[in-house]
């Protein structure tokens, strides 16, 4: 079959509404929102609005990391948004964030209510409000957020470059997965050779930057991104590897991985979470991840 599938685009392109794929039907060239509804909110400082995906995952995953040192200002309600079904269009959630993207946060500690979202803007956020996860020094603090700015940019190419034409397109065309495997893979290997003499992202010290690229490409190298693990020959980057296994051990990132999930094993679902006792019965036990890897 040829590389290239032949199509000439039209002088002006126009939105045809249904083009086939996962994501058709919520797809649009226009922002703002298309229907009005206020979010819940509940009674701790913060208050997310998310779903479980690789984005939502690593703030979920920090605050629980906040809550295991004990800081009781870091309680937060997770209201679930079904980005499926177009919650993230809501005027509610468009006012918090209008680019209609999970994970959206709002810190309401000070009587004021602070919008925050980016997923990397919000773990930079809760990082410098309680002086954790992130360097003290200014040189650390700067090789940290190197690595955090190199995940945002990069996930895209994972996520909505290959993901997208690897496991969500309507079909499978090599010229666009050839190029998106050969972009992950490299950054696979950036991250491999970084992680060759070190513990975490930046050194000894477990920081924002493991959250942020632990969430996406430690799920891809733990087998639960795109069913992709043996195409990309997930297990060859072994410091990788390495690295995902132990910090998914983390009892933080264990029920952080939980909170707004909609999929996989239903025992390890919470689509809202208000409070510690709220993971009671809620496991993800490795025999549960056998069967159900995402
Ligand atoms: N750069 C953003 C990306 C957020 C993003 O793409 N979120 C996806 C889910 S992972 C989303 O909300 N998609 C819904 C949509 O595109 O309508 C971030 O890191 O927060």
């Amino acid at each position: 079959m040829s590389k290239l599938q032949k199509y000439t685009p039209p002088v002006v392109w126009v939105w045809e509404k249904e083009n086939g794929g996962k994501f058709a039907k919520i797809n649009r060239p226009i922002s703002g929102f298309t229907y009005e509804k206020n979010l819940p909110k509940g009674i701790h400082p913060f208050q997310l609005y998310s779903q479980g995906t690789p984005n939502g995952v690593k703030v979920t995953v920090m605050l629980e990391e906040l809550l295991d040192l004990g800081i009781k200002e870091a309680e937060y309600d997770a209201w679930l948004i079904r980005i499926g079904k177009g919650d993230q269009f809501s005027s509610g959630f468009v006012d918090i964030n209008p680019n209609s993207k999970i994970p959206s946060l709002t810190d309401n500690t000070n009587g004021t209510s602070v919008k925050v979202f980016e997923s990397g803007s919000i773990l930079l956020y809760l990082a410098d409000k309680f002086k954790k996860f992130i360097p003290k020094s200014f040189e650390a603090r700067t090789e940290c957020l190197n690595w955090l700015f190199w995940q945002m940019a990069s996930a895209p190419y994972l996520g909505g470059g290959f993901g997208h034409f690897y496991a969500y397109a309507p079909e499978k065309l090599e010229y666009p997965i050839d190029r998106f495997s050969m972009e992950v893979k490299r950054q696979l290997d950036v991250l491999d050779k970084l992680l060759s003499d070190k513990t975490f992202i930046c050194n000894d010290e477990y920081t924002i930057a493991d959250i942020a690229i632990w969430s996406w490409y430690g799920a891809l190298v733990l087998g639960r991104l795109y069913g992709a693990e043996e195409f990309l020959d997930v297990k060859s980057y072994k410091n990788v590897l390495r690295w995902a296994k132990f910090i998914n051990e983390r009892p933080a990132v264990k029920r952080g991985r939980m909170v707004n999930k909609i999929s996989g094993y239903p025992g390890s679902q919470l689509h809202e979470r208000h409070d510690a006792s709220d993971f009671q019965n809620k496991t993800q036990d490795k025999i549960e991840n056998l069967i159900f890897k995402s």
